[in-house]
């Protein structure tokens, strides 16, 4: 989940330096110092690479900006025609827009110490597509489903694109020194019963046997949050190394359904590392109690929310390593 961002002064002070979020994403320079912060603050175990799931999009040749307080804007593709200008073959150049983001994860990998783990992450190609369609966030998402529903060959002709897409940039995240990646399902929980497997299964079983050709040992985390009661299903049928939880999923359940299978990662609701304090951390207990024997990677269950008090994400470290150990 993200460990940057404007939750840390520190962050907060470079972005305003370097001006706009992309610039601060295609300066190698300023990525690997953002993406140091928090493990210079905190000590994790893993860093998460500082980029956002929209480089591909903006790679394939989409117009995408960020407007402060708004969020991502992009030009909304609403069918076939509207992907002409869409191209895999610049982002598969060695000299193509997302080389910086290769160049940051060297520079990382080289920064951070031997033990602590490099995370690279793409969106995962529903995800990613909701933007691109959808213009931007979404409450309901029904120009992407209405899209996907009912046009499944034009619609599935993005996600191939996207496919193809993820996977490069995937590849080359690892060829740069990413030791695990993650794939952000972020908005996997909006589809009906029915097309889950089409639009989420199945594009990222294709990622992770493309990832697997070029980097066979590479651990894949796959996040298909709102998964729900199809958690299992994502699991065993596309083939990643590990599942993230979102918070609404039962650790108890998870034990059962997933972690006699797989390592899981997750998931404390944000909201208690804003809040802090001793409920904070009787709901990691509750995690570690009922996943603390198994593969766990601890987390959230989604993003630093922007007001957290920098002390509850130290106070919680304390917590779970005094427990871990
Ligand atoms: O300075 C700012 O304005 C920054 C806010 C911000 C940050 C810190 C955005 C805008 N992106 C990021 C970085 C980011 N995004 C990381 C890097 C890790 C780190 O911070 O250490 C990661 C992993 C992401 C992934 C991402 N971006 C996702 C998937 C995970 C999730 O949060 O669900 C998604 C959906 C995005 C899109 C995005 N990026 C930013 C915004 C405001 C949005 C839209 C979110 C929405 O639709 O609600």
């Amino acid at each position: 989940m993200r460990q940057a961002g404007r939750y840390l002064a520190e962050y907060r002070k470079i972005r305003a330096e370097v001006g706009s979020f992309l610039d601060l994403c295609y300066s190698p320079e300023h990525a690997t110092e953002v993406t140091l912060q928090p493990i210079r603050r905190f000590g994790f175990d893993a860093a998460i690479l500082f980029s956002d799931i929209l480089v591909v999009p903006h790679g394939l040749g989409q117009e995408v900006r960020f407007v402060e307080g708004e969020g991502p804007k992009l030009p909304p593709i609403r069918g076939t025609s509207d992907m002409k200008n869409l191209s895999l073959t610049a982002m598969q150049s060695t000299s193509g827009p997302l080389e910086p983001v290769y160049e940051a994860v060297g520079r990382i990998r080289e920064a951070l110490p031997a033990e602590t783990a490099l995370i690279g992450f793409a969106g995962a190609p529903w995800t990613v597509a909701a933007y691109m369609v959808e213009g931007g966030t979404s409450r309901d998402f029904h120009a992407i489903k209405s899209w996907a529903l009912s046009d499944p060959a034009g619609f599935g002709a993005l996600m191939d694109l996207l496919v193809e897409a993820t996977a490069e940039h995937l590849a080359r995240q690892v060829a740069a020194g990413a030791d695990a990646v993650q794939i952000f399902d972020s908005h996997a929980g909006v589809l009906p019963d029915g097309a889950f497997e089409k639009w989420i299964i199945e594009p990222t079983a294709r990622i992770v046997a493309a990832l697997r050709d070029r980097h066979p040992d590479v651990p894949i985390i796959g996040f298909p949050r709102g998964a729900g009661l199809r958690y299992p299903d994502y699991a065993s049928e596309t083939g990643v190394t590990a599942v993230g939880l979102d918070s609404v999923v039962p650790v108890t359940w998870a034990r059962d359904a997933l972690q006699n299978r797989l390592p899981v990662q997750g998931n404390l609701d944000p909201v208690y590392l804003l809040a802090g304090g001793s409920k904070m951390l009787a709901a990691a207990d509750r995690i570690l109690d009922a996943l603390g024997d198994g593969p766990l990677i601890f987390n959230l269950g989604h993003g630093v929310i922007k007001e957290t008090p920098p002390d509850h994400v130290a106070d919680l470290i304390q917590h779970i390593r005094a427990r871990s150990t």
